[in-house]
């Protein structure tokens, strides 16, 4: 089962990607965590990503299918697939069909995290990561037992260098003008699951797995 979380920044989408790789033992794919790995090694393509990551905006779209590309490939053909960030536009989605479509593979399932912007802010305001494998927590709703220090490998916890408030406005503005419209992409295949975002984590999952009928 190959599944896609859409949704703005912050609505949940690497929290829950976790939650479901584990449920379903699927391998999770987030191209945002891509990106930042290749930037802190330092590869080309993390150099050539870098100036527009620090923006907020869209690397350009042949280097992002490049990773994801070379990241399929390295897949066990057994587990499927969870992908979290991408495809963030049609060009994207159509090199993804094409892509599973050659492996004899599809998308089961697109599920969408809806949240208001408003609460989008505050989460991303709130948002710490770890160092070693990019665990999130959140210092209001979702804190690590031990302050600055990740639960599950003891890593240093971050802040994104793109969870600023300018920076943040940015990404939510091409998210809801630009990778939004993926929503009846999928919803056209009958692929579209939407469910609302705004709950507990808990039980937003809850209700993916329902939705999956799973649960
Ligand atoms: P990323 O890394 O993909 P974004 O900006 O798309 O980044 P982000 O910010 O990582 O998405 P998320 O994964 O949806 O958001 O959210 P999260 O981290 O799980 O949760 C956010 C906060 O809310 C946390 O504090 C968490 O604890 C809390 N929370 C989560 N779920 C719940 C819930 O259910 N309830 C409650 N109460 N709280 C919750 O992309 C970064 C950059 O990489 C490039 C772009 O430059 C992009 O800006 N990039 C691409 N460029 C081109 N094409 C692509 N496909 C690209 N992908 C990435
Ligand atoms: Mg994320």
């Amino acid at each position: 089962m190959n599944l896609i979380l859409l949704g703005a920044q912050g609505s949940g989408k690497g929290t829950q990607s976790a939650l479901l790789a584990q449920r379903f033992g699927l391998d999770p794919c987030a191209s945002g965590d891509l990106l930042r790995e290749a930037m802190a090694k330092g590869t080309p393509a993390g150099q050539q990503a870098r100036p527009y990551y620090e923006r907020g905006d869209l690397v350009p779209d042949e280097l992002m299918v490049g990773m994801i590309l070379e990241r399929l490939r390295g897949l066990s053909d057994a587990r499927g697939i969870i992908l979290d960030g991408f495809p963030r536009n049609h060009a994207q989605a159509d090199v993804l069909d094409a892509r599973l479509a050659e492996m004899g593979q599809s998308i089961a399932r697109a599920i969408y995290l809806e949240v208001p912007r408003a609460l989008l802010l505050e989460r991303l305001s709130g948002r710490y990561i770890c160092r070693a494998h990019g665990h999130v927590y959140n210092i209001e709703t979702n804190p690590p037992k031990t302050p600055g220090i990740c639960d599950i490998d003891s890593s240093e916890l971050y802040q994104r260098s793109d969870d600023t408030g300018e920076k943040i406005q940015h990404r939510l503005d091409i998210f809801f003008s630009e990778t939004l419209q993926l929503t009846d992409y999928y919803a056209r295949q009958g692929k579209l699951v939407t469910v609302d975002g705004t709950q507990s984590i808990a039980d937003v999952n809850h209700a993916i797995l329902a939705k999956l009928g799973a649960a």
